[in-house]
């Protein structure tokens, strides 16, 4: 196996033997055999939109929960992937015999086999099967990012929204990394092409989230446990938390989030349950501990799942994307109504979730609310109350290195605002870091795709401030990533133009020392210091 696609890569270089995220040899051979076969079928599909024909939503979700599965931490279980790969090359059959000839097609688009054939196939279609290392680093930044816009369009596709343009976008894109005839030069337009459709991906979710949920808004969240037993929800995908709060309601189960789940409490839709009693635990990496004392059983409806132990695996549920081998998988596809008993009947099962600390944190500033703050804002900097603006979007992880995060949001001078979303919050959200004229210091948007939020913020206070270039605000980027939705926050930050942001804990193994090059050079991107030598670089005068 070769993987390298996230941050905690071994070595910082990639993973051959076993994932440090616990993903076997023979899961990433299947999972790249998968990319491989949804490439070939992306080909297909883009042919025939040349060819003038219609694409059904069926193959565009087809296409995106395939590259969700192969997200870091989403999906263990072999015999799934297996029956994604058959349902794939199903597919793609039935698209060739429509486009009627094979003409100008890639091998991956006509290759087939069956199910003994696929490790054989598997070992040659992996990430280094592309020799030339820029070619090859190009091309995976450009499916990570085009994974993390996979995961964000199937959230606004089980709200309903769906966006052909991207769906299009995504599968010539995918076939694009197959194609010998694109230089250096072409694969880096095409990042930048992929930041754009980025950011409509995350304005498509962002509409879906808030046409169904309303706006979030400013929001106490409880950290403490109640009496009654509880069902725990981690992941992002806010419409299976809609259906579980409706199916435990009156039942005397409580439902509680954890992670990347926590900002579903500032939507207004969900404030209305009264049994949703808070955020139990902290980012995905703590959860061994924090599942163990919940007591109750946990729904995944998303990454970041870590390979549960034998004490609690039985109360793993997983669901969409994610799965993992001997844990209960709870079915529906998009518009399908999914049915949570089974987890309803196993927490009233359970004693209730042990108690791991008391409070609350405030959350809940997306673009809407914090645009509602805009004059006390911008009077706060006009004043000089607020000097800067730090956004600190991005993942947690386990790495002691991300300490760092923790002790830079520590350190910041007390006249700077940090602007965060994603599971990195976790790392300085419960500090005590006050507020400026009533303006909380950390301003949580919400999940990583809420990164959108920021953005729209920030675009916002230029035109406020009457500014030519984005990078003229007191704003600066200290961004810590982890696995692919932070690949498309990133590119899409990129495609706005925003400039010199800082990424950390480490730079991703993907970027060949050119890539590096190519990104240092025209956009200023560079790694993290240390906390004192980012202080003077941020704020020294
Ligand atoms: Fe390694 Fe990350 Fe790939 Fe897992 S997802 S195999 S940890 S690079
Ligand atoms: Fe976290 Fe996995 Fe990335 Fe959505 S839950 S930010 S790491």
């Amino acid at each position: 196996m070769f993987c390298f696609q996230c941050q905690e890569t071994a070595g910082c270089k990639g993973c051959t033997r076993v994932g440090v995220c616990g993903k076997s040899a023979q899961t990433a051979g299947l999972q790249d055999l998968l990319i491989y076969v949804t490439k070939g079928l992306s080909d297909v599909a883009t042919k025939l939109r040349k060819a003038g024909k219609k694409v059904g939503t069926d193959v565009n979700h087809l296409v995106t929960e395939n590259l969700f599965i192969t997200i870091t931490n989403a999906n263990f279980d072999d015999e799934k992937i297996t029956a994604r790969i058959v349902d794939t090359l199903a597919c793609k059959e039935a698209l060739l015999a429509e486009l009627g000839s094979d003409a100008g097609l890639t091998e991956a688009a006509k290759w087939n086999g069956t199910e003994e054939t696929f490790a054989e196939k598997a070992a040659q279609v992996g990430v280094l099967s592309t020799e030339n290392e820029d070619i090859r680093s190009l091309r995976e930044m450009i499916v990570y990012g085009l994974k993390g816009m996979a995961a964000y369009s199937k959230h606004a596709n089980a709200l309903g929204k769906e966006s052909e343009a991207i769906d299009a976008f995504l599968q010539e894109t995918l076939a694009k990394t197959l194609d010998d005839s694109l230089d250096v030069e072409a694969l880096v337009a095409l990042t930048m092409e992929t930041g754009k459709y980025g950011v409509d991906a995350m304005a498509m979710l962002d509409e879906a989230n808030t046409t169904a949920y309303g706006n979030p808004q400013m929001t106490k969240v409880a950290l403490g446990v109640r009496k009654n037993p509880g069902i725990l929800v981690s992941g992002h995908d806010l419409r299976d938390l809609e259906m579980l709060l409706k199916q435990t309601e009156g039942t005397g189960v409580d439902v509680y989030t954890h992670s990347e789940m926590l900002p579903a409490h500032y939507y207004p839709a969900f404030q209305k349950y009264s049994h949703f009693a808070g955020n139990y635990g902290n980012a995905w990496w703590k959860q061994k501990e924090e599942f163990e004392a919940f007591n109750g059983p946990v729904l995944l409806t998303t990454n970041c799942l870590v390979p549960p132990l034998e004490s609690y695996k039985d109360r793993v549920y997983t669901t969409g994307a994610v799965g993992f081998p001997g844990c209960k998988h709870i079915p529906g596809g998009v518009g399908e109504e999914k049915d949570f008993s089974a987890l309803i009947a196993h927490a009233k099962q359970c004693p209730a979730p042990t108690e791991l600390e008391t409070g609350e944190i405030v959350g809940g500033f997306a673009h809407h609310q914090v645009l509602a703050l805009a004059d006390k804002i911008v009077e706060a900097v006009k004043s000089g109350a607020i000097k800067k603006f730090v956004v600190m979007a991005g993942c947690d992880g386990r790495s002691p290195k991300r300490n760092y995060y923790t002790d830079f949001a520590k350190a910041l001078p007390k006249d700077t605002v940090i602007l965060t979303a994603g599971c990195a919050k976790y790392k300085y959200n419960k500090l005590d870091l006050g507020d400026i004229n009533g303006i909380p210091r950390v301003l949580d948007a919400g999940q990583c795709n809420d990164s959108y939020s920021l953005a729209v913020i920030a675009l916002k206070l230029k035109e406020v401030f009457g500014l030519e270039d984005i990078n003229d605000l007191p704003i600066v980027y200290n961004i810590a990533w982890y696995e692919q939705k932070a690949v498309i926050v990133l590119l899409a930050l990129l495609y706005l133009g925003v400039k010199n942001i800082h990424l950390g804990p480490t730079l991703p193994a993907f970027l060949s020392p050119n890539v590096a090059k190519v990104l240092v050079e025209n956009f200023g991107i560079a790694g993290i210091g240390t906390v004192e030598e980012d202080m003077e670089l941020f704020f020294g005068e």
